[in-house]
């Protein structure tokens, strides 16, 4: 048996045993775009669609120990992080990225779940700020998320411009302002704008607004999959293109389990 030749992609993130967001969601998206996927698991989160019941941090040395066990084996083409749970572990994983070298990792800066339950503690923020955004590829907050990393408040496309430039400043290479969830679109409630910035010009991102409320993890599908066209060896402007429009598609195809939130289909066709 040969080794394998076929990209792998890493994610850092907690669970969700309902499988919409978190590491379950995340390895849907990388099987959906062909790339094979690790991951390393921060929190065990008793939720579903609706709510988050329990959330259990895992032990920041066991945290790193994963990614050191996959590492060792094979060195991810492209990394992801989403849910951190702890300041402990937000260290523990970007000491574990620069000294295994791992390539500059795509950090979702999940901070509160959409059920209103915190998945990174406040210092554990403050640590993300000071350890992982001076790392990142890309760093892709929603709206509130970009408010709260950058100190900046408003929502007008300038107040956006701002909060992007922020992050830039505190060291992320690019970031992406997911604007899907509200303000900055209300002149054109029909789409759904995204501001990428590459540390030089801005770019805004354009897609049909899908009614219907968005869905539960659409923030983790979409990280996942600018670090599943990384590990493909797209560049980042084009990996990010690419990743917004399978996210439309999952969220097109998107349905209900339950009461709770639509949950996207990750292997919705194109
Ligand atoms: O969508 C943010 C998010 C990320 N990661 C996990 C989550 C959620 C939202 O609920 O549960 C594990």
């Amino acid at each position: 048996m040969k080794r394998t030749d076929k990209s792998v992609a890493l994610t850092i993130a907690g669970s969700d045993p309902g499988g919409g967001a978190g590491i379950q969601a995340d390895l849907k998206t990388f099987a959906a775009l062909g790339v094979y996927g690790y991951s390393a698991i921060t929190s065990v989160i008793a939720q579903n669609s609706s709510t988050v019941n329990r959330v259990a941090p895992v032990d920041a040395a066991m945290v790193a120990a994963q990614i050191e066990t996959l590492a060792a084996e094979r060195r991810p083409d492209a990394l992801k992080t989403g849910a951190l749970g702890t300041a402990a572990i937000v260290e523990a994983v970007a000491d574990a990225i620069a000294r295994l070298d791992l390539s500059a990792p795509v950090i979702d800066p999940v901070l509160i779940s959409t059920a209103g339950t915190r998945l990174l503690d406040p210092a554990g923020e403050r640590a993300l700020i000071k350890h992982l955004l001076p790392i990142a590829r890309i760093v892709t907050p929603n709206l509130v998320e970009a408010q709260a990393l950058s100190g900046i408040d408003g929502s007008s496309p300038a107040a956006i411009r701002s909060m992007a430039r922020a992050l830039g400043k505190a060291g992320a290479r690019a970031v992406l302002v997911k604007g899907g969830h509200l303000g900055q679109s209300s002149k054109s409630p029909e789409q759904s704008i995204d501001l990428f910035y590459d540390g030089r010009e801005f770019v805004e991102l354009r897609a049909a607004r899908i009614p219907g409320g968005g869905a539960h993890g659409l923030g983790c599908a979409l990280s996942a999959a600018i670090a599943a066209y990384l590990a493909l060896g797209m560049d980042l402007a084009g990996a990010v293109r690419r990743a917004k429009r399978y996210v439309t598609a999952a969220l097109s195809a998107s349905f209900k389990l339950g009461a709770g939130r639509a949950v996207l289909d990750h292997f919705a066709r194109k």
